[in-house]
């Protein structure tokens, strides 16, 4: 939170003397509390209080009990000079607080009592929250799991972002088909927020730039306002609060006045809408869509914010910027920042009037960056004019970096056209567009990847030119997960039998999970390792029946794929076994088949066809295998519609097989793969992403690898890869295909699949076929270690034991140490 610091805080001197004493957290002051909050500040009879009028007093009782510490925390900050991390993301895809919250206070089992008492079950209650979904998928769910790292491990770090008025579109699943709905989490209202209108910063658009003696000037032609949302970030078994700052726009004018002048109200009002479109929505898109002017915006907008505020943060404590590069370090989550690079250059040289090379050494100190893909349609390019256009200083301030370096490296190289072409920024074929990658990849220090397989490959493909100039830049930070939300809040009981039989608190100690290791040997142990999950199943059988009415038996095997809905991510390999199975139960009913509950669930960006008529390939096949008499329990398939964070915490828990199934060398690292094998599910999977690096701590007879390494995908590819060849030598694989473009599972539009088959028969980009026969035979393997169940539930415990590097603190330590060099802060004064 933004407190002022110490020497400025004359305008209530006399408050010290009242500071707060920790606020009462027992029972019976928890109870008072909440009734006065629902009377007082909600301004509700307690008689006539809903449920969400309850969860919204009860919200503001807990964050009431976070806000002491968050004033520490800026205090501790400021006394203590830190050095800060800017940690700039387009997306934070944080999920529910109030859990989260109240664990990290320690009053969880309290507040449900006291809310029990009150008549209102914490269970359904907590369901009250929307989702904050301002976010796609991995990138921006793993900015929230570092958000929570920083947090707990003390580290002075801050979370710029935007806040989206709509996030996340909800997904519904209507006749099998998927219906994007608007997200409006805020309608009720944000008990995590606060509004900091004194921190409002003018973002400009536009216009036109001169030159003269004195430098560079740009005259924009727009302004919008940023005004800052902080929300609060709590730490678990510390006192340290983070803070995530969400930008949101608001028109710079109330209204047009030469409009409103000429009796055109409803023009003059209108205005105001268009600049304050800029944070209206996020961009459902996990890589693909590109080249919207929307889009830029929202990137300069939200950016150009936060370095005006970490900017003035600075200068509040520093006279000039001789220590900026000790103090500041700003990470670009992926390159949808990156024009924060031009943008702190324009407000050095421009405003502050450093020199060129003095200012661009500072920014080669403070920025970092992370790659999140090597896959080229999700890299971000910008056409010239349309930045040209948007943001003229900008571009004037690129192609000025670009000429220094091209001219650094024709020094250092000699004059190779061909390497010059490969490096330049400005990428002059597909007419002319900004490589903000190549940006990034200039002014960092430290770039990463975020997996070992995937950082390796970037600087054998497409970094590969830079990584030869700048070996030394280049390196590997293996992404994680918070173990508080994944572990210790969302699989409870599993948490407390670990803590009951080893002393690990699993919040702050998984490096520790090893030591579960010889339990996995216990009989005792496993038996009530194998109860908890099916307890878990359970509650996921019932989240089933809820939202699809398909009834599911928890004693069946739990195979489960969920993800954003991408080609390369092969949730289609998974059907052609689904329809593979369908049709060997059928051919053979009498045989001893394992039963499997095989789970999907996901979002397609809503422009992606293939990967909506994914969805509804699914769904019929879903609709078919289910009402199958044949069939029997033996089978069933669902889809869940609307993932996101809440339902993948009820699912995981319940999950026994973990689908992990990319085409090797496409996948840059996953996370969800590490939340499952934390839960005690077995992975099936390629070797790609980090499910090298799973494999590398779980043991290969604990994991179920398939299909072609990274070479060999390159090597097949290159040799000119058939489909027909797979086909031709599988009449399994051929029965498939033929099923699916038959309209077996769409009789009412036998036609619906053709385009799948298709794709798979002309092309099949991602090598499904290739895989298809390694898969099934590794699908057989599975069933045979289910059979049984208490080696089953060995390894699952070895899995678990397994997981301990996949803390996102692990992470964020080797971020803190070897990229951003900061300390945590002191606890105490
Ligand atoms: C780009 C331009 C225009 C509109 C949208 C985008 C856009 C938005 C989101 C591009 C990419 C994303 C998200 C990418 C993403 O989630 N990548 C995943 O990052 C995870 C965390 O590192 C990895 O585990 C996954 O492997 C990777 O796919």
């Amino acid at each position: 939170m933004n407190a002022p610091p110490p020497a400025m805080s004359s305008a209530l001197s006399a408050a010290e003397a009242l500071a707060a004493a920790p606020l009462p957290a027992d029972r019976q002051s928890l109870k008072k509390a909440i009734v006065d909050a629902l009377t007082y500040r909600i301004g509700k009879d307690p008689k006539t209080a809903t449920r969400n009028d309850v969860y919204h007093a009860a919200a503001q009782v807990v964050r009431d009990r976070l806000v002491a510490r968050w004033m520490d925390t800026t205090r501790r900050q400021y006394a203590q000079n830190v050095k800060r991390i800017y940690y700039l993301s387009m997306e934070f895809l944080v999920g529910r607080s109030f859990s989260n919250a109240l664990h990290a206070v320690g009053l969880y089992e309290e507040l449900a009592a006291a809310l029990a008492e009150l008549g209102v079950e914490m269970e359904g209650m907590v369901d009250e929250e929307p989702d904050a979904a301002l976010g796609n998928g991995g990138l921006g769910r793993l900015a929230a799991c570092f958000l929570d790292s920083m947090a707990t491990l003390d580290l002075p770090g801050f979370g710029y972002g935007i806040r989206y008025d709509y996030g996340m579109f909800a997904q519904r699943i209507h006749d099998g088909n998927q219906i994007e709905q608007p997200d409006d989490w805020l309608r009720q209202g944000n008990p995590w927020e606060f509004a900091r209108p004194e921190h409002t910063f003018p973002v400009h658009f536009s216009g036109h730039v001169t030159h003269d003696a004195a430098g560079a000037h740009w005259h924009p032609a727009e302004v919008v306002m940023a005004v800052p949302y902080d929300t609060i970030v709590p730490g678990a078994a510390t006192d340290s609060v983070m803070t995530l700052r969400l930008w949101h726009a608001r028109s710079a004018e109330p209204l047009d006045l030469s409009l409103f002048n000429q009796g055109d109200y409803m023009q003059a009002v209108g205005h105001r809408n268009a600049s304050e479109n800029v944070t209206r929505v996020l961009y459902p898109d996990d890589s693909s869509r590109q080249g919207r002017e929307l889009r830029l915006r929202q990137e300069f907008f939200f950016v150009s914010a936060s370095v005006q505020d970490l900017v003035r943060r600075y200068l509040h404590g520093h006279p000039r910027f001789d220590r900026f590069a000790d103090k500041v370090a700003i990470h670009l989550n992926d390159t949808h920042p990156a024009i924060a690079i031009p943008e702190l250059m324009r407000v050095l040289v421009d405003q502050h009037r450093l020199g060129w090379d003095r200012a661009w050494g500072l920014c080669q100190k403070v920025f970092s960056y992370t790659n999140h893909t090597i896959m080229p349609e999700a890299l971000e390019t910008w056409p010239i004019d349309m930045l040209g256009q948007v943001l003229p200083r900008h571009l004037e301030i690129i192609y000025e970096i670009n000429r220094r370096f091209l001219e650094a490296v024709r020094a250092a190289r000699g004059n190779d056209p061909a390497l010059i072409t490969r490096l330049s920024i400005v990428d002059q074929e597909h007419g002319g567009r900004i490589r903000m990658a190549w940006l990034s990849v200039i002014a960092s220090h430290k770039i990463n990847g975020v997996s070992k397989l995937h950082s390796e490959l970037i600087t054998q493909t497409l970094f590969a030119d830079f990584a030869s100039l700048w070996p030394e830049r280049f390196c590997n930070k293996t992404n994680g997960i918070t173990p508080r939300r994944w572990l210790a809040y969302a699989n409870r009981e599993l948490a407390n039998l670990i803590q009951a039989r080893t002393g690990i608190d699993t919040r702050i100690e998984l490096d520790r999970l090893r030591e579960l290791t010889p339990l996995a040997d216990d009989p005792s142990f496993r038996q009530a390792f194998g109860e908890i999950k099916g307890r878990n199943k359970v509650r996921l059988a019932g989240l089933i029946a809820a939202s699809t009415g398909i009834t599911v038996d928890p004693a069946s095997l739990f195979d489960v794929q969920i993800k954003r809905m991408h080609e390369y991510k092969r949730q289609l390999l998974n059907v052609l076994h689904v329809v593979w199975r369908y049709q060997q139960i059928i051919a053979n009913p009498q045989a001893d088949w394992v039963p499997r509950t095989v789970l999907f669930a996901g979002k397609a960006a809503s422009a992606y066809r293939m990967a909506k008529l994914i969805i509804k390939l699914i769904n019929d096949v879903a609709v078919r295998v289910n009402h199958d008499p044949r069939v029997g329990n033996l089978l069933k398939v669902v889809f869940l519609p609307n993932y996101g964070v809440s339902a993948a915490e009820i699912i995981i828990p319940g999950a026994n097989l973990s689908e992990q199934i990319s085409t090797a060398g496409t996948e840059a690292s996953g996370t969800g793969n590490m939340k499952f094998a934390l839960n005690g599910a077995l992975t099936i999977g390629t070797l790609d992403g980090a499910n090298v690096e799973i494999r590398e701590q779980v043991g290969d007879e604990n994991i179920f690898i398939f299909g072609l390494t990274t070479p060999e995908v390159a090597r097949l590819r290159q040799e000119g890869y058939r489909p027909s060849t797979w086909i031709d030598r599988d009449p399994a694989l051929r029965q498939v295909l033929l099923a699916i473009g038959d309209g077996t599972f769409s009789p009412d539009d036998p036609g619906r699949f053709r385009p799948i088959v298709d794709a798979l028969v002309n092309g099949d980009q991602y090598l499904l076929l290739a895989d298809f026969a390694a898969y099934i035979d590794c699908q057989r393997r599975v069933d045979e270690a289910w059979r049984n169940a208490d080696d089953w539930n060995r390894r699952a415990i070895l899995n678990v034991a397994g997981m301990g590097v996949f803390s996102s603190d692990r992470t964020i330590e080797e971020y803190a140490n070897e990229i951003w060099q900061v300390q945590p802060l002191a606890r105490g004064s």
